[in-house]
């Protein structure tokens, strides 16, 4: 698969007329606010733009500029070029049943994608896929509408942990700095991103009282059986509940989401947590990564502990 580069890929975007943008399955604030973003510079430009993501969006990414717009891949669409944005596009539900385009172009910042699937642009040193969607609308030298610069920040914001994590570099927030000045207010996307329904606060605490570290100390996993999940709305940030405990290299949180299939997330401040859940299928990058084991509860908590255990010793 042809390798694009970003003077190409805003050529495409300047001859074509129609787009269709996806990004994962179970989004999050970079895959939404890329796909968001970019769709609203497209529109800027003239072009029709339709946003695809095959999943519920969560509660807390319905302020984003255009977040009603977006459609669940249930019928068939046409357009000259499909964007993939934040992933591979192996995790993009029905959206290649669907789509009819002349073009497809995958844009993503995983170092574990790569790149086999579709003709792409990757940057793993980015620190989100909204980094390399701001360069990319730099390179095109258009301006950052509101809502764009919103959309975008979003990504910047919730993949960087707000500018904390060590993906952040001095172009991030020169980039975060840039969009602020074109109108994206970070008081109101912290906001909104980090609310969540009474009953999430009540789950989280249930889910801390499950807490289990291992390892020495140096992993604590979160682990949520079918009938919990199956109560609970989200367990987005729970992760980071957990990850800050002292002593805690890697955090992990699994997730029984039906019979034979649990999600794993995990965090790492020096783990390669990247390499562990390419182990099972999964990627991610260094300190952030997730995986899915075709496996049952048990078993699959059995396995991640285990796996996470050894990558902790050999590290020594
Ligand atoms: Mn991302």
């Amino acid at each position: 698969m042809r390798e694009y580069t970003l003077e190409e890929i805003a050529g495409v975007l300047r001859e074509e007329k129609s787009f269709i943008l996806t990004g994962h399955e179970n989004p999050d604030g970079d895959c939404t606010g890329s796909t968001l973003g970019l769709a609203h510079i497209l529109r800027s430009l003239g072009k029709q733009a339709t946003v695809i993501i095959d999943d519920k969006l969560p509660r807390f990414l319905s302020f984003l500029p255009g977040a009603v717009e977006i459609r669940r891949a249930d019928e068939p669409v046409e357009a000259d070029v499909l964007l993939v944005l934040d992933t591979v596009p192996t995790r993009i539900g029905r959206v290649l049943e669907q789509v009819k385009v002349k073009k497809a172009i995958n844009i993503d910042h995983h170092e574990t994608n790569d790149g086999s699937h579709m003709d792409h642009h990757i940057e793993s040193q980015a620190a989100a896929t909204a980094e390399v969607i701001y360069k990319l609308v730099k390179t095109l030298g258009v301006p950052f509408t509101k809502e764009a610069a919103m959309c975008l920040y979003t990504g910047l914001a919730t993949d960087t942990g707000y500018f904390r994590y060590a993906n952040t570099t001095p172009f991030t927030m020169r980039a975060g700095a840039d969009l602020i000045e074109a109108g994206a207010v970070p008081y109101i996307v912290s906001e909104a991103v980090d609310e969540r329904p009474y009953q999430t606060v009540v789950d989280l605490s249930a889910a801390l009282d499950r807490m289990e570290c291992f390892a020495g100390g140096r992993a604590c996993g979160i682990f949520l059986d079918a009938p919990t999940v199956a109560k609970m709305e989200t367990t987005e940030g729970f992760i980071d509940s957990i990850r800050i405990i002292e002593g805690v290299d890697i955090a992990v949180v699994l997730k029984m989401k039906e019979e034979k299939l649990c999600r794993v997330s995990m965090r790492s401040k020096r783990a390669n947590v990247s390499a562990l859940a390419t182990q099972f299928g999964g990627g991610g990058h260094e300190h952030a990564a997730g995986c899915t084991l075709h496996m049952g509860y048990e078993d699959a908590k059995k396995t991640i502990m285990e796996a996470i255990t050894r990558a902790l010793e050999a590290q020594a």
